[in-house]
């Protein structure tokens, strides 16, 4: 059921772009509609922010570097670039990795080419290729990339060429991602940059060992980036319900994991924003069918077990997910009760990302907290109105009923043709009550706002009065000045996981801390100052 929804102020929307100018109001307001999950309206996406409005947005290069290629324990990520670039994007996102004594890490190292005034006036090659060689001196990875920031793309350096040149020279693989900040309208166009160059380098040029194929429930997670560790109880569940990971793509990852990805049987999406390419380009190629997934909420857990059950089939197999199910639950179900005696109804707001403020819903449902206004930083219009929900099905969000898609196979490469059979499964794997995207899954009269400004949050804020607010390390203090918590979203402030069934109750008891601390009675909201 979906959660009973604060009063909205029919004027909003107009009362909200009401002190920008007019051509600012025009487009903004386009981006801002009241939610009605029976007929979706139109919402604008996924276009350039208007210059001036302070957007919370990343870039191309946060989106291929920071966000899916950064993960990578084994690899050394060297950002051809300003020392800003790399620095401001240390360790900030806290995405972890539990990496064996035996191998290779570098992820709490910061690789970079340092670029100044002398290499923009006379080109940086030279400097990044000296770079990459004492990279491969000092640490003698299995592999190197590159990253370009903004000013490599406008003075010209040819990165690639110097990729080209070192995989000669030191004979290991080095790839190079023209992934210059400006590109794009956010960090979007940085996942699409990422998953090609990992598709073309990296996925299919191993094979998993003949002993690890034995067991038929093999899944890989993608668009899991393990912030907060995350994906450790992911493995965790996985684990207990007797299905073998065989690789993240890319939280707590190592290069030859995601290289024989391909020998899994089923590919599940957590974050369908940043790897929905992934998933269709392995589809296309190796025929591995995806799903989409949540694991953020407990009731989203559950649900998420159940489906990867339906779709291998298996009686076993399900009776043990059942079985893990009940004992997590059984654990879940207390804290979750006591929490929500003292949280339900209050308001909350979300502003996130790309696929957050969609799936942190979910636990917010398990607490009773109705969730008032929410939306993306930089999400495309599907990921607002539906998506596809699994490979070659889609939910049709007006019939609501699964419309079978064909697959545009690339004869070449396509090895293994779905079966009839696969199909079924898939199908009957599906529920089509679930992951429509936000506002199918969001109430009526929930206010929607796309690439929202300081400005938009400011006045959201005085008008919902919400209990908490959910969003990151820009809006975070702005937010707390104004006497209201503010749970980062992104990198979880300190804590975490907040995924699966243990995820959930951390969740819970955090969120409980926050809007029930003593301290907030001590800052006078912008409201109490104007009624005192
Ligand atoms: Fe996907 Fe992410 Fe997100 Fe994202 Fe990001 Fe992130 Fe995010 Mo920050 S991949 S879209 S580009 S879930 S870094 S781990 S928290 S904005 S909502
Ligand atoms: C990015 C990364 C980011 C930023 C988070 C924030 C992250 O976009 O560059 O603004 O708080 O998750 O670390 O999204």
């Amino acid at each position: 059921p979906l959660p009973q929804q604060a009063p909205v102020a029919t004027d909003l929307v107009e009362d909200l772009v009401k002190p920008y100018p007019v051509k600012v109001k025009r487009k903004r307001a386009k981006h801002i509609t009241v939610n009605d999950p029976d007929e979706i309206p139109p919402i604008e996406a996924n276009v350039r922010s208007t210059p001036g409005i302070i957007t919370t947005r990343g870039c191309c290069y946060a989106g291929c570097k920071g966000v899916v290629l950064g993960p990578i324990t084994d690899v050394i990520h060297i950002v051809h670039g300003p020392i800003g670039c790399s620095y401001y994007a240390w360790m900030t996102r806290r995405n972890q990795a539990d990496v064996p004594e035996s191998e290779q890490d570098f992820l709490k190292y910061c690789f970079s080419t340092d670029m100044t005034t002398n290499e923009i006036v006379f080109g940086g090659e030279k400097k990044l290729a000296q770079a990459v060689r004492e990279a491969y001196e000092i640490f003698h990875p299995k592999a190197i990339d590159i990253f370009s920031t903004c000013p490599v793309g406008l003075i010209g350096d040819d990165v690639h060429a110097v990729a080209r040149e070192a995989r000669k020279e030191l004979k290991i693989p080095v790839f190079a991602f023209s992934c210059e900040g400006y590109k794009g309208v956010s960090q979007s166009a940085g996942h699409h940059i990422a998953n090609n160059g990992l598709f073309k380098n990296v996925v299919g040029t191993e094979e998993l060992p003949a002993e690890a194929k034995t067991n038929p429930f093999r899944v890989n997670m993608l668009g899991e980036y393990n912030i907060g560790g995350d994906a450790f109880e992911i493995e965790r569940l996985l684990n207990a319900c007797g299905i073998q990971l065989v690789a993240t793509f890319s939280g707590n990852a190592q290069l030859a994991e995601l290289a024989h990805s391909q020998d899994a049987n089923l590919n599940l999406i957590q974050c369908h924003r940043s790897i929905n390419y992934m998933a269709t380009m392995m589809e296309t190629k190796y025929g591995i069918p995806w799903l989409k997934v949540n694991f953020i909420g407990a009731e989203a857990t559950a649900k998420t077990l159940r489906k990867i059950a339906r779709y291998f089939g298996d009686d076993e197999l399900t009776a043990r997910v059942e079985i893990v199910i009940a004992e997590e639950l059984a654990k879940v179900e207390p804290v979750r009760q006591a929490v929500r005696a003292r949280v339900e109804g209050r308001p909350v707001m979300l502003f996130v990302g790309g696929s957050r403020s969609h799936h942190y819903q979910s636990l917010f449902r398990d607490m009773g907290m109705p969730v008032v206004t929410a939306g993306y930083e930089f999400a495309h219009r599907d990921d607002y109105e539906g998506y596809q929900v699994a490979s070659t099905i889609k939910v049709d969000a007006d019939s609501r009923n699964i419309e079978e898609l064909t697959v545009e196979a690339d004869p070449e490469h396509y090895r293994a043709r779905k079966s009839p059979e696969e199909l079924e499964r898939l199908k009957a794997s599906v529920d089509i009550a679930d992951y429509k995207g936000m506002m199918p899954e969001m109430a009526k009269g929930a206010m929607v706002v796309d690439d929202i400004s300081h400005h938009e949050l400011e006045q959201l804020i005085e008008t919902y009065h919400p209990a908490l607010v959910c969003s990151g390390i820009k809006d975070k203090y702005v937010v707390e000045k104004m006497g209201i918590p503010c749970k980062q979203l992104h990198n979880y402030d300190y804590g975490g996981p907040y995924a699966g069934f243990r995820g959930a109750v951390n969740f819970y008891q955090e969120i409980d801390r926050m809007v029930n601390s003593p301290v907030w009675g001590f800052i006078p909201t912008p409201w109490e100052k104007q009624s005192a």
